[in-house]
Parts: structure tokens; sequence; C-alpha cells
């Protein structure tokens, strides 16, 4: 049967959606996106070009049903703490209760990470009246592991603020490691039982090249950028990004949530638009890639849209990679 969103195509056309948490939560595929709004305010490298206000969920039976959209999921005037700025969030099922992870400017500019809770996958949310406590940067992935354990790995450069965090407290005026330098790794922090909250203070993942070598700040087609997914095949946990200024999705594997993690490969090769944000989810044995590029709004940056498209391993547990537009 031929799916009726076809892959490689805008999941939904009727607004503009970004960065893709896909998971499977009651035997359907629910997407928790970022929602793009068109505006005419300023493009910069510090992402004010991304001013979004509000999430939706989307949701598929399967991949021959259509893409429903469940509405607004979390609006920015019902988050106490935050000001601007909900960027991409993700979701993650637990305590019988469906927790949202999301970014967010706070009332002094900084990006800090949220969380909204629900009965429902689909929302809406009821989100906490404080920050979580220790969070900062943005691009929250959570990640439960078989032990039930769960993860948050997050951070993101520029506008994303992972360079301001290198003393454990905000500096507005620090700058990232120099090109010889090794690069910043995305952070991981263990949630508590409560979900709401962080075990410990978060440490930075490594992520080392085949010889071991940390992967450095110059090498921008394998450097950590934003964008962190997790994912678990055959015993190995993939840790998943975007490289940024060069565009691609690509990962790096280890045998621990914690890494060190070595780098494999590209996932996905430069999508139209500049930035590529993804997720990883198994459904009924084959594996997904979700994913965005700016085709819909034919190329403007800030106003993207959702495709997911087939993920096949090799024999030895590496991806191949994928080409968006053939
Ligand atoms: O959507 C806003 C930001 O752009 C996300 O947080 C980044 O990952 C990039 O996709």
């Amino acid at each position: 049967m031929k799916p009726i969103v076809n892959p490689k195509e805008p999941l939904v056309t009727h607004i503009y959606t970004a960065d893709p948490s896909a998971h499977v939560f009651e035997g359907k595929i629910y997407i928790y996106p970022s929602h793009d709004i068109d505006h005419d305010g300023p493009t910069n490298d510090n992402g004010d070009q991304y001013a979004m206000e509000d999430y939706h969920v989307l949701s598929m039976e399967d991949f021959h049903s259509p893409c429903v959209d469940h509405g607004i999921a979390l609006h920015l005037n019902d988050i106490p703490w935050a000001s601007k700025q909900l960027w991409a969030p993700d979701a993650a099922y637990k305590n019988d209760t469906y927790y949202l992870y999301f970014p967010a400017r706070d009332q002094e500019g900084i990006f800090r990470i949220g969380v909204a809770t629900s009965a429902s996958p689909s929302g809406p949310f009821t989100p906490q009246e404080h920050y979580i406590e220790g969070s900062f940067s943005i691009d929250p992935a959570v990640f439960i592991d078989e032990d039930d354990k769960a993860y948050m790995y997050f951070g993101g450069l520029w506008g994303g603020q992972l360079e301001k965090w290198q003393t454990g407290t905000f500096d507005p005026n620090a700058v990232g490691p120099a090109a010889t330098e090794p690069a910043f790794g995305p952070r991981m922090a263990e949630l508590n039982e409560d979900m709401l909250t962080l075990k410990a203070a978060p440490q930075e993942i490594s992520i080392v090249d085949s010889d071991g070598k940390p992967i450095l700040a110059g090498d921008e087609a394998r450097r950590y950028f934003e964008g962190p997914w997790v994912h678990k095949h055959n015993g190995y946990y993939y840790l998943s990004y975007s490289t940024g200024t060069t565009h691609c999705l690509v990962y790096a594997i280890s045998k621990s949530p914690q890494g060190p993690f070595v780098f494999q490969g590209t996932i996905l090769t430069p999508v139209i638009g500049w930035t590529t944000h993804h997720s990883i989810v198994q459904f009924n044995e084959k594996w997904y890639l979700f994913y965005h590029d700016c085709s819909l709004s034919g190329g403007v940056n800030h106003k993207r849209c959702v495709k997911y498209t087939e993920l096949s391993y090799r024999e030895d547990g590496t991806i191949e990679t994928i080409d968006p537009y053939k």
C-alpha cells in the first residue's frame, strides 16, 4: 500500500514545522516539532528569526494514514518563566505521564530547558512554574534506556549559547574553542524518577575519532553543533546530531549512554535551508528518520517543513547515508 504522506514530502503543509522528535506512543507515531512562524523580524547568527510561540503535536496511525495536527499543545503565554523562542522540543513517557521538554529564553534572555506534562501524548501540556534547575542551552532529547534510566542530552552553539557555559555559569562574553582545540560536546544529565529534575549537574559528552582522539573544533564536517538524538540499536548507543555550518546529520556510537562516542559518518546530506535537525525511531520493525528542510517556503530558513524517510543499517551496524532529494 502506498503511504498517504510520501517519504521526503512535507508531513503537513498548513503550518511550517521543524525539528521533529518522533516517538511511538500507544501504537501510533507521534511527532513533536517546532512550529515556525512568518515574521519580518531580524535574521542573524543569534537565531532571532526562529521566533516560535507555540507547539503543535502531529500524529499518524501508521505510514498509510494521514498526518493529524492536534492543535496547540503548549503556548508561550502559559509558560511563567519563558520570554520567547520555543525551539526544538522532545517528549517522553514514564509514570503514566507524557512529558514535553522544550528550550526557551528566560526573562534574562538566557536559554533554559523546561518541562510540561499531560495525560495524553497529544497534549495539551501543563508547564512547570520554573525551568529545570541546572538546565541551559537548547535542543533537549530524552532517551529512556532498557533499565528505565532517563537521560536528557542537549546543547547548541551560536544562538543556542553552549559556548557561554564553559565555567558552569553563564558568561555572555565567552567564545568557543580555537580550531585546534577539542570541540564542545553536547551535554547530558540523568533525570530523576520524577522526570522533572536532574539527578546531577550535566556532564559533557565526548565525541572522538576512530583513534580515540577528540574531534576538533575546526573539524566542521564532524564536530557537534546542535540537535542531539540518542537511540539504541543492537546494544550500541547511537548519538546523532547536526554539524551546523556544514549542514549534515552525522552520528557516533558508544557502548555507554555516557560515551565516549566514536564518530562513524553521515546520515543525511545537506537539505534546502541552513538548519538540519532530526530524530530516529523504530516502527513495526523498520527504522525511520524524521527531519526538516525549507522546501515548502521555497528556501526561507525560518519557514521549514517536517519530512520522514526510511533509514537502513548495514550488516556492521553503520547507517547508510541518505540523500534527501533522491
Ligand atoms: O528551530 C530552532 C533551532 O534551529 C533548533 O533549536 C535548532 O536545532 C535548529 O534547528
